[in-house]
């Protein structure tokens, strides 16, 4: 059946493309030579792809054009040259689909990406020990009721001693090797974090429970077991009726839930500048649990805080009565008790942000 000519066609495409129009074939067999090049269309990059749509499917593709040629078929043949028009076009646009995925691509020549790659994962942080051990600290005071007070690290002489029961030419002052600040001789970098404590008892009401985090200097020669500064956790509880039997049931609670409830403590006793009587607390120690090891020198036990009743100078001090109310207070270094954790032997890994050793916190 004659089916009427895409004469136009000669004109769009090459004579390549379009050289088995030539002896005017019908829109059958023209359909039939262009259906076997889809068919054998294999296309290897977007370029192609882009190509074969222009060619086929644009709005002036051979799909547009060979409709267009249907008002010359006869109307007894309409039906059929239209199904065949139409299952070229579906059998183009197919073609098209199935290569369409060469759209994102890199274009050829270019650096090639695999989409379907996993991304790059980017490396978490993790915690640094200190604040791992600092904030478990805080946590066990918080569930006794205690709350976190934060001061400055620059502080003065009243706040770092002398409302701390250490008097300018106190022996006690000489305890602690003291970073001075250049442009003010009152001036210091806090060698603890009881100026914290004196700032609160100056400032807020009784009873005052607190919890004291924070950075302190010393002038120190940095070495495994010294360093020019480290960190605290020290805690003030003053009220009516605190005694030493609360003092030691609290560090009991503490110790219990930082190192187990096999953990056994005892008190020796000490001398501070700010609490009288005074104490240090040992534990047994956790990593022989009292055979013997390098940890706990052969003792069976490790220091880990020391504490007593708050001095009643201190509290007049801070205009608080001592026949009122009484006080107990306990200090501990967060490096000590990571030490003891987690058998961190050189004070020195701490600050180094060394990756091989913060990795191994990782999680906590
Ligand atoms: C006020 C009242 C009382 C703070 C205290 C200690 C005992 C203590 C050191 C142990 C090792 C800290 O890390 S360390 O150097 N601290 O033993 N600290 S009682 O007592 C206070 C502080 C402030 C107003």
């Amino acid at each position: 059946m004659q089916l009427g000519y895409a004469s136009h066609i000669f004109q769009v495409f090459t004579l390549a493309d379009t050289q088995y129009l030539c002896g005017m074939p019908s829109l059958q067999e023209q359909i039939q030579v262009l259906e076997q090049e889809i068919n054998a269309f294999n296309p290897t990059d977007a370029n192609e792809l882009e190509q074969f749509r222009i060619k086929f499917l644009g709005t002036k593709g051979l799909v547009k054009q060979l409709s267009t040629e249907m008002k010359s078929v006869p109307p007894e043949g309409r039906r059929e040259a239209g199904l065949m028009l139409n299952n070229f076009k579906k059998l183009a646009e197919g073609k098209y689909e199935a290569f369409s995925q060469l759209k994102d691509a890199a274009p050829s020549g270019g650096p090639t990406v695999d989409i379907t790659l996993p991304g790059a994962s980017i490396p978490a942080g993790t915690r640094h020990p200190l604040k791992v051990v600092e904030n478990e600290i805080v946590s066990i005071f918080e569930r006794l009721g205690f709350s976190v007070a934060t001061g400055p690290e620059i502080e003065d002489d009243w706040h770092n001693f002398t409302s701390l029961n250490m008097p300018e030419h106190h022996t006690a002052r000489d305890m602690q090797d003291t970073f001075y600040v250049a442009q003010n001789p009152d001036w210091v970098l806090r060698t603890h974090t009881s100026s914290v404590q004196a700032r609160i008892l100056e400032t807020q009401p009784l009873p005052v429970r607190i919890i004291c985090p924070g950075r302190v200097y010393r002038n120190e020669t940095i070495s495994a077991r010294a360093h020019c500064f480290f960190h605290q956790c020290e805690g003030l509880y003053v009220d009516k009726n605190v005694s030493f039997a609360d003092l030691k049931q609290t560090l009991y609670y503490f110790v219990t839930e930082m190192f187990g409830t096999d953990t056994k403590v005892r008190f020796r006793p000490s001398y501070f500048p700010f609490t009288e009587p005074s104490a240090e607390m040992d534990i047994s120690c956790t990593v022989c649990s009292g055979s013997g090891c390098s940890l706990c020198k052969h003792t069976g036990w490790v220091e880990i805080l020391g504490c007593g009743m708050v001095h009643p100078n201190m509290l007049r001090n801070f205009g608080i009565d001592p026949d009122e109310y009484t006080g107990f207070a306990f200090g501990m270094g967060v490096e000590r008790i990571t030490q003891i954790k987690f058998q961190v032997n050189d004070l020195r890994l701490y600050s180094q942000n060394d990756v091989r050793f913060l990795k191994q916190f990782q999680g906590l």
